[in-house]
């Protein structure tokens, strides 16, 4: 069974949007294997985003990921690591296009994400590719912390 990564970003978190968002994966029929609230530090945000460096909007994606354009108390993030046939393209369908003003209205980027101030918030991330899902969830989670 396929597994891949999910983050709610400091917007959808802001938001009060996790419960929602949640419930979108809930209905394609996808398990919950892992669960937990991560106070994310820079570096492993980098690590995280490893593709991007050297981008020019690197270190504005990394502010972002620590809830600096929001207003959290602290750099909280939610991680779930979500299983079930084909769960990386589903999960990516679901999402829409990485720019909300480009994503499909009825998608979770288009109902829900932004382009503030310049800065792209776009509500979730999930995992690209199977690959990217097996780097990302070692990189967010014990072993131990993922069902088997
Ligand atoms: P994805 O999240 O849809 O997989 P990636 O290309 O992997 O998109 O980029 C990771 C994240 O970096 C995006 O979700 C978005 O937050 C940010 N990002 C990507 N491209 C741009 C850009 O051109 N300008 C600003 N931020 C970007
Ligand atoms: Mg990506």
């Amino acid at each position: 069974m396929e597994q891949t990564l999910i983050l709610i970003k400091p917007d959808a978190i802001e938001k009060r949007l996790t419960g929602i968002i949640l419930s979108r994966f809930e209905a394609l029929g996808l398990e919950i294997a892992g669960a937990k609230a991560v106070s994310a530090t820079e570096e492993l945000l980098r690590k995280h985003y490893a593709n991007l460096a050297g981008t020019p909007f690197v270190d504005e994606v990394v502010r972002f990921m620590m809830g600096d354009y929001n207003h959290l108390p602290d750099h909280r993030i939610y991680a779930f690591v979500l299983r079930g046939e084909n769960a990386v393209s589903r999960v990516r369908a679901a999402l829409g296009a990485t720019n909300p003003d480009k994503a499909e209205p009825w998608t979770l980027r288009g109902q829900f994400g932004c382009v503030k101030n310049g800065v792209m918030q776009n509500a979730v991330h999930a995992s690209g590719t199977p690959e990217e899902a097996a780097r990302e969830i070692a990189l967010w989670f014990k072993p131990e912390e993922v069902l088997a």
